[in-house]
C-alpha cells in the first residue's frame, strides 16, 4: 500500500512538471490609449501543446481596475462584447486573441498607457491536468491610432 501511495505521487509530481510551461504567448501587444480612455484591450496568441483553458487575466490594480477576458462577435449588425469564464486552447491549434475577436480587457484605466512602454499580464491557465497555472506575459504598448491617422507615431526602439 504505502509503495502504491509513493508511486502515485511520484506521477503526480511528474505530471506537474510536464505541464507547467504548457502555454505558449507569441506577440502580446496593447492597444495605447490617451487621456480620460478608461479602456483598452491586450493581444496574443496563445497556443497550448496539450490543451489547456484560459480562466482568467489580471494586472495590476495601479494600470487598471478591471480585467476581463472577453470574447466580441457579431450579432446581426451590431459588434457585441461579453466577459467570457473560459475561453478553451484545444492541443496544438494556435488560438488568437485579436481586434474584432477575444481579447483581455482592460477597464478603470488609472493611468494612459503610453506606446514605448510595457504592462505584466498575468493568464490564470487551468492545464490539462485541472490544475490551475499563471503564466506571466509582458506586452508591448502599441499605439493604433496612426492607421491614416495625423498622430505622431513612436518608433520601437530595438535592444
Ligand atoms: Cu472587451
Amino acid at each position: 500500500m504505502s509503495r502504491r501511495v509513493a508511486l502515485l505521487a511520484f506521477v503526480s509530481l511528474f505530471v506537474t512538471a510536464a505541464h507547467a510551461a504548457d502555454v505558449e504567448v507569441q506577440s502580446p501587444w496593447v492597444r495605447g490609449t490617451v487621456e480620460g480612455q478608461k479602456a483598452s484591450g491586450a493581444f496574443m496568441t496563445l497556443t497550448s501543446a496539450k490543451g489547456a483553458t484560459l480562466v482568467g487575466a489580471s494586472v495590476s490594480k495601479k494600470i487598471a481596475g478591471v480585467t476581463e477576458v472577453h470574447e466580441m462577435k457579431m450579432d446581426g449588425d451590431r459588434m457585441l462584447m461579453r466577459a467570457i469564464p473560459r475561453l478553451e486552447l484545444p492541443a496544438g491549434k494556435p488560438v488568437a486573441l485579436a481586434r474584432g475577436g477575444y481579447h483581455i480587457m482592460l477597464m478603470d484605466l488609472k493611468q494612459p498607457l503610453k506606446p514605448g512602454s510595457s504592462i505584466d499580464i498575468e493568464l490564470k491557465i487551468e492545464n490539462a491536468a485541472k490544475k490551475i497555472e499563471t503564466v506571466k506575459v509582458k506586452a508591448a504598448v502599441r499605439d493604433l491610432t496612426d492607421n491614416g491617422g495625423s498622430r505622431h507615431e513612436h518608433h520601437g526602439h530595438h535592444h
